[in-house]
């Protein structure tokens, strides 16, 4: 069934970001549309403004036509044919046999496919053309916007999608609960591994080097490397020795495989935005090469690996790394 959305207007609940305050209507197939009680039960955070005056941001100039090559075009699974606002995502590059390198990136993909929403990608590694210097971020209707839970909150009224509808308040403080584990935690813990950890390291020193020219390339990872530290010594993290950073990061995923036990999902009997998230924290580590300690125990331990196996398969249909990339040639 179709069904005419209301336009969007300055300050309604229901829009999103977009500047242009144009009286625009949006088709959409009210298949996944959430009922009028379930609509607002989503944590609501208010919309900010990121868009830079114009002139400043040469998104169109720079973003698009200097990494064409790695634009993907996802359609909506079924959820909207019809006149849809044009959303573009910013990632990292492709990595891992992910479509995406970064865990938040994954956290936003999978929700996205999730909940059926059409959507641009654009590989962009350089972090500080997002509007909060992070990666991901969004364009919609010409307005960027920066960090993923604002990005879902905003998405999820403006699409009228709610992967969370139904959960008791139980179910989402649960849910939350262990987004912010992995969110606030473990993503440290990650970052520490891919950037500090020697393995990790080196992975990356040489995946830069390779992308950039020499004395570019290992220029940019030692920046990259000496900016990682210091985030995570002022966050707490890096304080720790080695051995005490692989026990944290342990901790969280012990307890997230007791947790799940035979549970498919993390508080329901289907995937929620909260499975998109800890997916998205996961994801790499599961499927990356190097060695460090964290990502081998979180490779060991059936229950997670069957449960991040499960989501990507789910959101991503298993496709490999080489089917990103030529989708995006
Ligand atoms: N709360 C943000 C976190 C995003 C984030 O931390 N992104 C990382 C990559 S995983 C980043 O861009 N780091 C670059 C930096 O901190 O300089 C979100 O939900 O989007």
């Amino acid at each position: 069934m179709l069904a005419w959305r209301t336009p969007w207007k300055p300050g309604s609940a229901r829009s999103p970001s977009s500047l242009t305050g144009s009286r625009r209507r949006y088709r959409t197939s009210g298949c996944r549309a959430a009922s009028p009680c379930s609509r607002g039960q989503a944590a609501s955070i208010p919309p900010e403004r990121t868009s830079e005056p114009e002139g400043i941001w040469p998104l169109r100039s720079t973003a698009c036509t200097g990494i064409r090559q790695g634009v993907v075009r996802c359609r909506g699974r079924g959820v909207r044919a019809m006149s849809t606002p044009a959303l573009r995502i910013f990632t990292f590059s492709p990595d891992w046999g992910l479509p995406a390198g970064g865990p938040f990136d994954l956290k936003l993909l999978a929700w996205l496919n999730l909940a059926g929403i059409p959507y641009e990608q654009v590989f962009q590694d350089d972090t500080r053309k997002g509007p909060k210097g992070k990666n991901p971020w969004i364009d919609m209707d010409g307005e960027r916007l920066g960090d993923t839970e604002i990005i879902i909150d905003l998405l999820g009224k403006r699409f009228d999608v709610d992967l969370d509808r139904g959960l008791t308040p139980e179910q989402r403080a649960l849910g939350h609960a262990w987004r912010r584990t992995f969110e606030e935690h473990f993503h440290q813990v990650l970052e520490w591994e891919l950037l500090v950890h020697p393995a990790g390291a080196a992975y990356m020193k040489t995946s830069l080097e390779a992308k950039m020219p020499p004395v570019i390339g290992t220029l940019v990872f030692t920046m990259l490397r000496s900016r990682m530290r210091k985030q995570l010594h002022a966050r707490g993290l890096a304080r720790h020795s080695p051995e005490i950073i692989r026990m944290k990061g342990c901790a969280d995923v012990d307890a997230l495989a007791i947790f799940l036990g035979d549970r498919p999902y993390l508080v329901a009997d289907r995937a929620t935005s909260f499975d998109a998230a800890v997916f998205g924290l996961l994801a790499p580590m599961v499927y990356w090469p190097m060695d460090t300690p964290v990502a081998q125990h979180v490779r060991s331990v059936p229950t997670i690996k069957a449960y991040v196996d499960r989501m990507k398969q789910q959101c991503f249909g298993g496709r490999g790394v080489s089917a990103f990339r030529a989708a995006a040639a």
